[in-house]
């Protein structure tokens, strides 16, 4: 082998290292956050914003408005928000279930109004 290539080999292996050293230790490093999210439901049929992100572990607070009374349900965490019209109504939890997206719907008409998604 070349110096050259001897040069190359090596520095391929560093970089590799460090891209795993990233990978492996950026997510021990993640520290869980608090996160909130006002949120509009309209008529029962849409919601702003739609799609909600959030990492695992953090605290989530949802906090929705609805134009009417009714139920908003957030499937996979199973929580039911009882909306009064023109209320916020809020539920706090930890997103300890990875994945999704977890549908949230209008629960009388089982209406899809947005997603929640935790990303592991
Ligand atoms: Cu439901």
């Amino acid at each position: 082998m070349s110096r050259s290539r001897i040069f190359i080999v090596a520095i391929v292996i560093v970089v590799f290292a460090a891209v795993g050293a990233y990978l492996l230790f950026g997510n021990h490093r993640r520290i869980p956050q608090n996160v909130p999210f006002d949120v509009t439901v309209t008529d029962g049929t849409t919601m702003q914003p739609s799609e909600l992100k959030v990492n695992q572990n953090d605290t989530v607070t949802i906090n929705i408005t609805s134009n009417m009374d009714g139920e908003v349900h957030l499937h996979g965490y199973d929580i039911a928000f009882d909306t009064k019209a023109g209320q916020v109504v809020s539920h706090t939890f930890k997103a300890t279930i990875s994945g999704g997206p977890f549908d949230i719907e209008w629960e009388s008409t089982s209406a899809h109004l947005g997603d929640l998604i935790v990303n592991p």
